[in-house]
């Protein structure tokens, strides 16, 4: 069976963008024909300014969105990336691996440090090194795939790199894994500026949709989405953005294909009514479980308790394997 990891990171509430990018490919496929690990990697949340009741508070909420929306813990592994030391101790390993130019070389790296002193705030090394961790986070379990969006391509490419170049040091240690990405909505744009991703830590606007936003506020917000100058509906990422993106969500939604949809809108009001439709449809049943899953937080607990103890045992051997062949001594 293919190992799978994939994490997501506790650095807001959880978007659209990482539902359609990510999460609803872990529960309808990966977790039934794989041997999968999914994480809330809340380390990686700690590389820019963050308020630690925050993260403790979304981290938690991430867990019992992902379980809302079909993770089952019997048929996968679900556990917070900080319960389980193995990650750490591999990405130091890692970065002994690593050099600075590949990192910084990193698109991540660049647009948040940017961002970071744009707003007058220090530059936390952590966000210069966690693509490490985040190999890390992969290396760890033997990962054959690595299900994300696209704007994680650059990451898992680096990994990879990692992988070889450890493996032609020091012996074969690591399986070298790869990318998959959904075929549509592997890159939804925001609703108001559909030339930038959906962040879930951008400043809170009328372009992210949410995961637990009610479902008026939803439509809302698909309703008001920036289309094009324009007025036939055609898909075209350079030239349509914002209607591309509408139908890259609506064929993600609905499992079709964007450039067959196109041909069936023959206005921007009837297709945004459409999309509206169908992001409620999709998001309905997530809120109702949610809000039934965060009225146990013992439960959640225990979920995430016996994750971290199954990836414990998962992760160990292969860590202390690149302990060895690089040249530690057995404790
Ligand atoms: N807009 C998106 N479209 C498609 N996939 C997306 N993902 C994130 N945004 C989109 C995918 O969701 C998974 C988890 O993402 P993450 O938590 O690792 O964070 P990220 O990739 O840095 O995305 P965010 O939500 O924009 O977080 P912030 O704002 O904190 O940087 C990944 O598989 C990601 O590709």
């Amino acid at each position: 069976m293919k190992r799978i990891f994939s994490g997501i990171k506790p650095t807001g509430h959880l978007t659209l963008g990482n539902y359609l990018g990510a999460m609803r490919r872990w529960v309808e496929i990966d977790q039934h024909r794989s041997d999968a690990l999914f994480s809330v990697v809340d380390l990686h949340a700690l590389t820019v300014e963050h308020d630690p009741a925050r993260v403790r508070r979304l981290s938690r909420q991430a867990a019992t969105l992902l379980l809302a929306a079909g993770l089952d813990p019997e048929r996968c592994t679900l556990f917070v990336q900080s319960h389980v030391d193995e990650h750490a101790r591999l990405s130091y390993i890692l970065e002994c691996t690593a050099t600075d130019g590949e990192l910084r070389r990193m698109i991540q790296y660049k647009e948040k440090s940017a961002q970071a002193r744009g707003s007058g705030e220090s530059v936390r090394l952590s966000l210069l090194t966690y693509p490490v961790l985040m190999a890390a986070d992969i290396l760890a379990y033997g990962t054959d795939e690595v299900p994300v969006g696209d704007d994680q391509a650059q990451h898992v490419e680096l990994t990879r790199d990692l992988a070889v170049r450890f493996n032609q040091r020091y012996g074969h240690t690591f399986t070298v894994p790869r990318a998959t990405h959904p075929p549509v909505a592997a890159r939804v744009m925001d609703l108001q500026d559909p030339t930038s991703k959906m962040g879930k830590s951008h400043e809170a606007g009328a372009g992210i949709v949410y995961l637990l936003d009610d479902a008026d506020v939803v439509r809302k917000k698909v309703l008001r989405a920036v289309t094009d100058s324009g007025r036939d509906v055609a898909y075209d990422r350079a030239a349509r953005p914002g209607v591309t993106n509408l139908l890259e969500i609506l064929a993600a939604c609905a499992d079709g294909d964007p450039m067959e949809l196109a041909g069936s809108y023959s206005s921007y009001g009837a297709l945004k009514k459409e999309v509206a439709d169908a992001v409620v449809e999709v998001l309905r049943p997530v809120r109702e479980r949610h809000a039934r899953l965060a009225a146990d937080p013992s439960y959640i607990d225990e979920v995430l308790r016996k994750g971290a103890e199954r990836a414990r045992g998962m992760a160990r051997p292969t860590v202390d394997a690149a302990f060895s062949a690089i040249g530690l001594l057995p404790a």
